[in-house]
């Protein structure tokens, strides 16, 4: 088959990779001309690391992932230790452990594995068409691609998503903004092998080792979307909503690279069940658009490339019955993971903030196995058990 991929981010590389292994005639479009993820980092839980050495991507992840051992919250005002454990229970729940990694690593790598030669840049779909056995893509340059298959792995803001759906879905603010980066590991703000996390107030502060001596930070700030934001200003936009926090939270501004902290205002979209419109098929963030707050963004994309492969590996009626068959094992899984984060973005930043405190309460008594049954909760009824 000839398949015809839009979106070249960890959906549509990792999809064009699946789908080349199985020896389909694939070209992926994308539409920018140079690779700027929004987000500096990313989880990749042990079961997206599992669909990454499904696809022969296995060195290279546990080459660009940090070894996150334990984990850890703090008190953000006193940086008194809440609860802090060992993340192997996890690892050895789903036969691989996790890791952060830098996004655009990941995303070179993912390109790299697929081809660059075969990725077309500066191409801004138009349009989508169907006619016959066809469909066609129509490219702002005027140019057209034509192929028996299409997959709208265009992502947040997918053009795709409204052509499948038949309606324009509308994106929820989760009411706060996740200011990110990559900065050099400090022990004085964590232990180099610890997710480590201090909460207060209905914000956090973050740091997960990635690979290369460097934690991934963030900063969840509650505040209206929409706010200019000059990158010149992080530090000081940092201390005003951190001020009175803990020493290990001040040295974390301090060290943090103003010119590379991305400002992400958080958004998501209410689960939906329509991803597929004959030989047309959404995948990632198209489909599921998540908050950040279980990790599991990256994570249920590469969920829905090892189903697509699934499903055109084993199935013979044709593509629009194989399609179908991956939208009815995706939707509900891929659903439940945008609202388990919903649920989780709501705790965290104190939408109802008696809920919030009785959560401190909860991490003080914490031995570890609240969490983890959480994190591997979230992976249950994943693609690769
Ligand atoms: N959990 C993660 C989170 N990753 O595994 C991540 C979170 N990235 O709560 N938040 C975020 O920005």
């Amino acid at each position: 088959m000839r398949i015809i991929i839009i979106g070249a981010g960890i959906g549509g590389t990792s999809a064009g990779t699946a789908l080349t292994r199985l020896g389909h005639q694939v070209e992926i479009y994308e539409q920018v001309t140079e690779n700027r993820p929004v987000g500096a980092a990313l989880s990749l839980w042990p079961n997206g690391v599992k669909a990454l050495n499904h696809l022969g991507l296995g060195e290279v992840t546990a080459r660009l992932g940090g070894r996150m051992d334990n984990m850890s919250y703090r008190d953000g005002r006193t940086g008194d230790t809440m609860c802090r454990f060992s993340l192997a229970p996890v690892t050895e729940e789903m036969g691989q452990r996790p890791y952060p990694v830098s996004r655009a690593e990941l995303q070179a790598a993912l390109m790299e594995a697929f081809g660059l030669d075969r990725i077309r840049f500066g191409m801004r779909l138009e349009g989508v068409e169907q006619h016959g056995d066809t469909v066609t893509a129509t490219f702002a340059n005027g140019e057209t691609a034509t192929g028996d298959m299409l997959i709208g792995a265009d992502g947040a803001r997918s053009r795709i998503r409204s052509y499948v759906v038949g309606a324009e879905l509308e994106r929820r603010y989760a009411g706060y903004v996740n200011y990110n980066g990559l900065v050099e590991i400090d022990p004085e703000v964590g232990p180099a092998d610890q997710w480590t996390t201090y909460v207060a107030d209905g914000q956090r502060v973050s740091v997960m080792p990635v690979a290369g001596d460097r934690f991934y930070f963030f900063f969840d700030v509650v505040e209206p979307a929409g706010l200019p934001y000059d990158r010149a200003d992080a530090r000081a936009v940092l201390s005003k909503h951190f001020s009175g926090w803990a020493p290990g939270v001040q040295r974390l501004i301090e060290r943090i690279d103003p010119a590379s902290t991305n400002r992400v205002e958080v958004f998501d979209i209410d689960p939906f069940h329509t991803w597929v419109r004959g030989r047309v098929a959404l995948l990632g963030d198209s489909a599921h658009n998540t908050t950040p707050d279980i990790g599991q963004g990256a994570c249920s994309a590469l969920e829905d490339t090892i189903v697509l492969e699934r499903v055109l590996a084993t199935t013979t009626l044709g593509v629009e019955d194989s399609l179908r068959r991956y939208q009815a094992a995706r939707t509900q899984r891929a659903g439940d993971l945008v609202m388990w984060a919903r649920k989780r973005a709501d705790v965290t930043h104190a939408k109802d903030p008696e809920i919030t405190q009785a959560w401190y309460e909860e991490l003080r008594r914490e031995d570890g196995t609240g969490v983890i049954r959480g994190i591997v909760g979230n992976m249950v009824g994943n693609p690769l058990g």
